[in-house]
């Protein structure tokens, strides 16, 4: 069982290799987006304040606080502002998690993974400065359309696995891929938005039965160490539930979830293809040293003959 379900972005834990974690001063400009060209008398290091903007329609809820549309003054530059109370983070003791997770994200930069431009606080608030995504929630059109087509979904999951190859090759693992935590940009790219610790809106589905058990892989609730295999799971749970319209383990109690997931009691409906089916299984075996690669879903037949290049 995951002993901190809500956070998103983990460190892998590897003993080798340069950590990228270490804690942030605040009020550090973590990152200077490109976009930004207000007059300052350091224009490498202009730090944004709650000045800087115009604030927009609220964009969701959340357990620290919520998200708004935003616009920088000068730039007309269009974001999302995070605004996450102190005293909230404080009483829930999260603060060290959240300065973990600006730093992990000031390292990651792909078309695929949600922008974190840059922090600022005041003396009752942080305010987190993000990409905003145009054409909203994932699982909200997944909701919308029951499921979705191959062609769809092969174009996800080649978005989805270029993403987390980043990622990985940065040694960080995701550790909570679910359609809730999918973002979509202007041409309906898809953006890892990470909600952290499942802030946004309430959602209606699967809450009620199962919580988020329905992604978690066979070694994380059997206890055992886990790495960045985990995410091979999560991904093949993606595919199915995207093709399908339900994970596939789901089920009326969270111990008849554990028990489909440890024994992977994975049936699929007739309308799935066989290529589709073939990928799934290889990205759901019990076994995370027997899960196909992520070199390899990208070179999978079924996501070459379907994905849809990027548009132009
Ligand atoms: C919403 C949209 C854009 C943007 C990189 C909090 C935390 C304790 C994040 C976070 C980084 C950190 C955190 C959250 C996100 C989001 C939606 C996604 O809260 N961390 C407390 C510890 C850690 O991203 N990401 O919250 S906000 C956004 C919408 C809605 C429609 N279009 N575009």
């Amino acid at each position: 069982m995951a002993k901190e379900p809500g956070r998103v972005l983990k460190p892998f834990n590897s003993s080798s290799g340069p950590d990228i974690i270490s804690p942030v001063k605040p009020g550090t400009a973590l990152l200077q987006a490109k976009e930004n060209t207000s007059t300052c008398a350091q224009p490498e290091r202009k730090q944004w304040c709650l000045q800087d903007f115009d604030i927009g329609r609220p964009l969701g809820k959340g357990k620290f606080g919520n998200v708004y549309l935003a616009r920088e003054k000068s730039t007309k530059y269009v974001v999302a502002i995070k605004v996450l109370f102190k005293s909230q983070l404080q009483k829930a003791g999260v603060e060290h998690q959240l300065r973990r997770e600006i730093e992990i994200q000031s390292h990651l930069s792909h078309p695929h993974i949600l922008r974190l431009f840059q922090y600022f606080h005041d003396k009752t608030r942080v305010y987190l400065v993000l990409e905003y995504a145009p054409k909203g929630e994932l699982y909200k059109e997944l909701m919308k359309n029951t499921r979705f087509d191959e062609k769809r979904t092969a174009t996800y999951m080649y978005q989805m696995t270029s993403a987390l190859l980043y990622c990985h090759s940065k040694k960080v693992i995701h550790r909570d891929i679910k359609p809730e935590n999918l973002l979509l940009g202007l041409t309906g790219d898809l953006k890892i938005a990470d909600f952290g610790w499942s802030v946004h809106a309430p959602s209606s589905r699967r809450t009620t039965l199962c919580g988020t058990l329905d992604y978690l892989p066979p070694e994380m609730i059997e206890g055992k160490l886990h790495d960045e295999k985990v995410d091979l799971w999560s991904l093949g749970v993606l595919c199915y539930e995207f093709l399908v319209g339900k994970p596939p383990f789901e089920a009326e109690t969270n111990s008849d979830t554990y028990r489909r997931i440890t024994k992977v009691d994975l049936q699929f409906p007739p309308y799935v293809s066989h290529p589709a089916r073939n990928l799934i299984s290889m990205l759901l075996k019990h076994d995370p040293s027997q899960r196909i690669t992520l070199e390899k879903v990208l070179e999978h037949p079924w996501i070459k003959e379907n994905q849809r290049p990027a548009a132009p």
